[in-house]
């Protein structure tokens, strides 16, 4: 606790005002933030914003806002009742030399989007007078009572400036007294997102019991494996010179039915998402660094900054260059799909009451879309980020949810899966029912309910393959692709750029949308768009074709379009 005479005169004064008119604050409270704000100035001319996936910058200029979110991580506690929250220090797929911050509620989900407009107030508050005045009113509004004491658990990826980052979050969440900050160390993003679930679920939730659920539920599956068809071939694993591929390795000494040799790990001197990971190699369609021709017709696989995204690729034998035959997050959602309505397929009539369904954004390649149709199921369409499809699948009993850039996972409602626990006990073991449904139970533990997760995406992804018998080859005919291409334009203003709310076409500037339309009517198969991002200063320029020179080229106009009533920066 800070006492009041350890403030400068001016703050005292103001403090002192601000008491009289405000009473839901204690002093103390007020002059605890009043003093750590100080240590955290915000740099000058930086203006951001939650986005797709919480504050990212330069990491040079983000303390400030670390802090700010420790502060809130602390009153999202409060509010819940004491809950866990998570804190994340990470940028993802970014540079090196960026950094972010993002929340995790107590459920494992991303923060409530109803909190966003609040974590932009206090990222922007430009002096500590006005980022108490704000929490003030924020505590007010929302009834927060500040006495009992919040915690948060804060995780960082392998950035070298995470540890800095990371001391401010914890003067932040401290700094609302009684509260608590527990380092969990360095993390992948969806294991902070399963501790912290299982945690409010009363339920093991160290690093520890995470891996000891991969293990288990893999196992369980592989054992579920009919006749086990397919020699394990080695899968060749990126991981981005980040988090990832260094928790891959802790994990592979404990499975077996599983050969994975791991590069880009970070340790060899290659640099984080730097021509290597899942962004790369999603949006580049080439092979990330260190992979070559000796790795022809391999099962590769990558994974981004943080772990949260993976996609699968192939060096074809008729490559030319460096190029990929790409399984991406469309691929992946698809062969999930098919294995989960074959166990409902084999459970029979009541399998097939099931309401199975599958949420994809814009970015979908219209390929996939059609694939999942023709199977039976319904899609449902929903704006870029994980966070809005998270919620789209919550409405089915299974809900398939993938960004084509490889995020993504599968939700079980709750009644869905006491349903399969019961019927668990109703088929004998042994039989084709029983196993069709404990394979869907296992499948539950084994993929992430908080989050899109690399480890338990690529555990699911090999024991299917296995189960099919499948080549990487084999599970990429399931549909051919159409040729696709994105780009992203650099302009002095994105928020230029505004959108319908699914996306796919845009209300500003006035007059882009329509010579937009024109270009697309050029092309057979056309199809384009563009969005602002929501993670860069970029606006995102995606086309769809017949050819893949069509889809270039479709993106190419777009993109000089952008441009043209936009400017370039
Ligand atoms: P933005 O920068 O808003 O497009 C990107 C991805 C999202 C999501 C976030 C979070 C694309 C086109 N966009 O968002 O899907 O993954 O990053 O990392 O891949
Ligand atoms: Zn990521």
């Amino acid at each position: 606790m800070l006492p009041l005479c350890s403030l400068p005169k001016k703050a005292s004064s103001f403090l002192h005002s601000l008491s009289l008119s405000l009473s839901a604050m204690e002093e103390t409270q007020i002059a605890s933030i009043l003093k750590s704000s100080e240590l955290y100035p915000i740099p000058q001319s930086v203006k951001l914003s939650y986005g797709t996936a919480g504050f990212r910058a330069d990491a040079s200029l983000l303390e400030s806002t670390v802090y700010r979110v420790g502060i809130l991580s602390s009153l999202r506690s409060l509010k819940l009742k004491s809950s866990t929250v998570g804190l994340m220090i990470t940028a993802s797929h970014n540079k090196v030399s960026d950094n972010g911050v993002k929340v995790s509620d107590p459920s494992g989900g991303m923060l409530s989007q109803e909190w966003e407009p609040f974590a932009d107030q206090i990222a922007n508050a430009s002096s500590p007078r006005e980022l108490v005045s704000l929490i003030k009113d924020f505590v007010e509004r929302e009834e927060i009572a500040i006495e009992k004491g919040g915690e948060v658990w804060l995780g960082r990826d392998t950035r070298p400036s995470g540890e800095r980052l990371l001391r401010a979050a914890e003067i932040g969440v401290r700094s609302v007294l009684g509260s608590v900050a527990v380092d969990v160390g360095v993390l992948t993003t969806p294991q902070l997102h399963w501790m912290v679930r299982a945690k409010n679920k009363g339920l093991n939730a160290t690093e520890s019991d995470y891996f000891e659920n991969l293990v288990t539920s893999f196992k369980c599956l592989i054992d579920l494996i009919p006749i086990n068809k397919l020699e394990i071939s080695t899968l060749v694993l990126d991981g981005a010179n980040g988090v990832g591929g260094q928790k891959m390795e802790v994990l592979r000494g404990y499975l077996s039915n599983l050969d994975v040799e791991i590069r880009n790990t970070g340790r060899d001197g290659g640099v984080l998402n730097e021509g290597v990971g899942a962004d790369f190699v999603q949006k580049e369609k080439v092979v990330p660094l260190g992979f070559g021709s000796e790795d022809v017709g391999m099962r590769c696989a990558s994974f981004d900054g943080d772990a949260d995204r993976l996609v699968y690729f192939y060096i074809p034998s008729e490559s030319c260059g460096d190029k990929v035959e790409l399984l991406d997050g469309d691929k992946i959602l698809s062969l999930f799909a098919l294995f989960i309505k074959e166990q409902l397929n084999i459970i029979g009539d009541e399998g097939k009451q099931c309401r199975l369904g599958v949420v994809q954004t814009a970015y979908a390649n219209g390929a996939s879309t059609d694939y999942v149709k023709e199977m039976g199921l319904e899609v449902v369409f929903a704006k870029t980020g994980v966070k809005h499809l998270h919620e789209r699948a919550e409405e089915f009993d299974v809900g398939i949810y993938f960004e084509a850039n490889g995020h993504g996972t599968i939700l079980f409602s709750e009644s869905f899966l006491s349903w399969l626990v019961g019927k668990q006990k109703d088929y004998s073991e042994g039989s084709d029912k029983h196993n069709a449904v404990s394979r869907l139970v296992a499948v539950s533990n084994l993929i992430n309910q908080a989050v899109g997760d690399a480890l338990s995406g690529l555990l699911l992804v090999e024991v299917i393959l296995q189960h099919m018998g499948w080549s990487v080859q084999k599970w990429n005919e399931l549909y051919m692709d159409l040729p696709s291409r994105q780009v992203k334009v650099e302009v002095p203003d994105r928020t230029a750029v505004v959108t319908t709310s699914e996306e796919t076409e845009a209300l500003k500037p006035l007059g882009i949308q329509d010579a937009i339309n024109a270009e697309i009517k050029k092309y057979q198969h056309g199809r384009a768009f563009i969005r602002p991002s929501g993670t860069e200063d970029v606006v995102r320029v995606y086309a769809e074709a017949s050819t893949q020179e069509d889809a270039d080229s479709l993106a190419n106009s777009v993109a000089q379009l952008v441009k043209s009533f936009l400017g370039s920066s």
